[in-house]
């Protein structure tokens, strides 16, 4: 395999370690998993990026799922164009605000009003304070392996029961926070059933990526998302689901659309944005008229409704609603995957590739994948190979075998077979030393 220039990079990630922590701005670019210099990107259009050395990739990060219609397309850049020739920021409400309010409402069905926000973490914090209010009361249940940002509730692992409250997964996160958030395994309801018997009463909400993407790609078992919903109804718990992915990705209408399961609140984000900072917290007007100014829920943002972010949403999902290109990228996705799997096989490496839509995953083991523990059976130092060699033959895919790959509009018939010939090759080089 021919080992491309990463130099420039390498110097600018140099710099870049004196005044930011690890040199980057979120952990996951610092490429510590997989021991490679971190590329530093220069430009993107369509579904290539470019780094500084110059090299050229076919990229499925697209901004970690946020790209779906690639990178600069010419409607969204014309759309933050013409706002940012406007005005950049006002802090007071404008009408694109409402305009996509209404195409958020349009494309949710369970949405019956929303609050714009700017990072997928804030709709998350946000989400989980409403439930607290709405249900008065304080615990939640998250699962092992799904990633919902960074606010303290969220960063828990799991206790050793689903009776056993959680533990801070971060330093600087209070027990007496973790302990408030009950995580159990994705994929086992009786799980969540044992949580619920042994909190009775006391738990707010269940929060769910309805498809998990943050353990690598893990589709829901059948009835399990079902399940979820009867038991939240049971119980008087609120359904949480997280699709800051799955929003807009695996359907228009996300993972409610894909399964036919109305959550009580929905946090989007990615997508939602077009890749500008904006994401979105949505739900029954019960639960969302507790928020102030209206309702005693405080929640504020200086750049919430931003009007250039607000642009690129709204030009993203008029385009969406236009294209209904999900079945071109089921059928792009699903090529990929079977060409992924063939040449695997061809090579001899044992290999998953879990995918729901445009949105998938390989795990280098020979079992099924259908939760964290059997992600962290999978071999991790195959994954760490198979980036290098496909970094090195051009294709760009995100550094973590706990993340998933992303198809947009942008990537054609070509792309995809580029990317399962680097794959042949990338596979019979996997335990060269
Ligand atoms: P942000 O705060 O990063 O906008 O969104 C947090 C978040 C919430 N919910 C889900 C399901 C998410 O996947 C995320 C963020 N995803 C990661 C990648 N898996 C963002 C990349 C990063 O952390 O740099």
């Amino acid at each position: 395999m021919s080992r491309r220039p990463y130099d420039r990079s390498a110097r600018a990630f140099e710099q870049a370690c004196k005044l930011m922590p690890g040199g980057v701005n979120s952990p996951v670019r610092a490429y510590r998993a997989v021991e490679h210099v971190p590329v530093f990107i220069a430009s993107g259009k369509g579904s290539r990026v470019y780094d500084v050395d110059g090299n050229q990739y076919i990229d499925y990060v697209c901004s970690w799922g946020a790209l779906i219609l690639g990178h600069a397309h010419p409607e969204v850049v014309k759309a933050v164009r013409d706002a940012a020739g406007l005005g950049t920021s006002y802090g007071a409400p404008t009408i694109a605000e409402a305009e996509l309010a209404v195409q958020i409402t349009s494309v949710f069905a369970s949405i019956e009003k929303v609050r714009l926000v700017s990072s997928g973490t804030e709709a998350v914090m946000t989400a989980i304070r409403l439930a607290r209010a709405y249900t008065g009361r304080d615990m939640i249940i998250k699962m092992e392996g799904c990633y919902h940002g960074h606010s303290d509730s969220l960063l828990v692992a799991a206790g050793s029961g689903a009776a056993e409250m959680g533990r801070p997964a971060s330093a600087g996160v209070p027990q007496a926070v973790a302990g408030m958030t009950i995580v159990v395994p994705y994929n086992d309801l009786s799980q969540v059933q044992e949580a619920f018997r042994c909190h009775r009463g006391r738990i707010a909400a269940v929060i769910v990526e309805p498809v998990a993407a943050n353990m690598g790609v893990i589709r829901p078992e059948p009835g399990y998302l079902e399940g979820l919903r009867e038991i939240c109804d049971m119980e008087g718990a609120v359904l949480l689901f997280d699709e800051v992915i799955t929003g807009l990705r695996v359907a228009l209408g996300g993972c409610q659309e894909l399964y036919g399961i109305k959550a009580d609140l929905t946090c989007l984000g990615k997508i939602v944005g077009g890749g500008l900072p904006l994401a979105a917290v949505g739900g029954s007007a019960r639960i969302m008229d507790l928020l102030a100014p209206i309702g005693p829920v405080y929640q504020a943002g200086t750049l919430s409704g931003n009007p250039i972010a607000t642009a690129a949403a709204n030009a993203t999902i008029r385009l969406l609603r236009q294209m209904k290109p999900y079945a071109q990228l089921e059928h792009r996705a699903a090529a990929l995957e079977q060409g992924l799997i063939e040449a695997a096989r061809a090579a001899g490496v044992p290999l998953q590739v879990n995918r729901v839509g445009s949105l998938m995953s390989c795990f280098f083991t020979d079992r099924p994948v259908r939760n964290l523990a059997d992600v962290q059976s999978a071999d991790m130092a195959r994954f760490k190979r198979f980036f290098c060699n496909m970094l090195d033959a051009g294709i760009y895919l995100a550094p973590s075998g706990y993340e998933a790959m992303f198809l947009s509009t942008a990537h054609t018939q070509e792309d995809v077979e580029r990317t399962i010939d680097a794959a042949k090759e990338a596979f019979s080089w996997l335990d060269d030393p």
